[in-house]
């Protein structure tokens, strides 16, 4: 039992977001911090630390124009000389002034073919990288009833991801987003699940969801949306974050454990947690008061110990219980795996791949954030863009 928990373990991967390094806030204030990078160079110099004290981060996402480069192929080749390998590329469509009105479902034309210029574009970004996965989350929505067509913006939705999705290579996947309010308060052109599968159907068999734990409103069962769409094969990635009121980009596991190890429970008994899963469980989250590199260390501990806790779950004794209707049993089964201290565990199996049991003090006695704070002086710091 203890090995097979180990040999998923061992095989997991979780993708960290190239912004969480750089400088975050609200719309009332953006904290500088420290060492905070100043190019996609450093924030991938970053999350290799990450990955080196957990073993388990070995991607990171790229966010254009947020990382723009001019060699992007070189950027890759940085990358995986620091032990990871760039992830997924998030297009931008949500930050020029163009954008007033939307930016694919926008009623110009003229701003539609730009908007989609970009999506192409970061395509082309895949190519130089080897991405295989191209996410989009669009802003677009509109604020007043009356404003704009719902239909017509859905119609011009639908063109921009045909295009998209026809220029990808056949490794290549499109990742399609979906985000109830914010920053459009009234009619958000991709809101929900439902809105998103039904434009990865019409695309085909590499158009898949993804699922921002954040983006939802409160109360939603997520997991039900996590055993729905890997029933139909149309899950392809998680944005993990945890949330007490609307898109807070909090850490993963911080705000509800217990709802994070409900929607492990449902990769885990899909048997989806490996890569032939084809899940790809990345962060998408800010540090805005907390120092951004143990953020995501801790944020990557959270997420393994939910999936340890959900690889827990005795299987067998939950079916039977289901079978025969016992309905304290089964929800007993599942409350013992999440009440099990796995931290145990983990240490063991930390110590066993050569890394430290503690990578939260690995980190801090590495003495990496005392370096960067003090090379990284001058220059512009890197931010979210706002
Ligand atoms: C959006 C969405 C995207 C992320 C941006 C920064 O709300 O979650 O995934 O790329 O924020
Ligand atoms: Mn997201």
């Amino acid at each position: 039992m203890t090995e097979r928990i180990k040999a998923a373990l061992r095989e997991q991967q979780i993708e960290v977001p190239s912004w969480a390094y750089g400088n975050s806030g609200t719309r009332f204030k953006v904290f500088a911090q420290p060492g905070v990078p100043r190019t996609p160079q450093e924030k991938i110099a970053d999350a290799a630390q990450v990955h080196a004290v957990t073993g388990i981060a070995p991607t990171v996402s790229l966010h254009i124009p947020w990382d723009r480069v001019d060699d992007y192929a070189g950027l890759a080749k940085y990358a995986t000389d620091l032990g990871v390998r760039i992830g997924t590329i998030n297009a931008n469509v949500f930050q020029d002034d163009d954008y007033r009105l939307g930016s694919v479902t926008n009623p110009d034309p003229r701003i539609r073919r730009k908007a989609l210029a970009h999506l192409l574009d970061c395509v082309d970004v895949m190519d130089a990288t080897g991405s295989t996965d191209l996410k989009l989350w669009f802003a677009d929505g509109t604020n007043y009833p009356g404003q704009d067509s719902i239909r017509a913006r859905q119609d011009r939705l639908a063109e921009a991801l045909d295009a998209t999705y026809a220029r990808l290579g056949a490794r290549q996947r499109l990742l399609l987003e979906y985000k109830l309010f914010e920053p459009a308060f009234y009619a958000t052109d991709v809101p929900d699940w439902g809105t998103a599968y039904a434009h990865c159907l019409r695309l085909g068999e590499r158009a898949k969801v993804v699922i921002d734990t954040g983006h939802h409103a409160p109360g939603t069962n997520i997991e039900f949306i996590v055993a729905f769409l890997l029933r139909e094969g149309k899950l392809g990635a998680f944005d993990f974050n945890s949330r007490f009121y609307a898109d807070d980009d909090l850490m993963a596991g911080a705000a509800d454990p217990f709802q994070l190890f409900r929607i492990m429970v449902e990769i885990v008994s899909a048997d989806a947690l490996g890569p032939a899963g084809g899940i790809n469980f990345m962060l998408d989250q800010c540090h805005n008061i907390e120092p951004k590199i143990p953020g995501q260390i801790r944020s990557v501990l959270n997420v393994q110990e939910a999936t340890a806790k959900a690889l827990l779950v005795d299987a067998e004794a939950l079916a039977a219980a289901q079978a025969a209707g016992d309905v304290l049993g089964a929800h007993g089964v599942l409350m013992d795996a999440f009440a099990a201290d796995v931290r145990p565990l983990l240490r063991e199996l930390r110590a066993e791949q050569g890394l430290d049991p503690d990578p939260m003090a690995a980190y801090a006695r590495s003495g990496y954030a005392e370096r960067i704070a003090a090379e990284r002086v001058g220059g512009q710091q890197a931010g979210w863009g706002a």
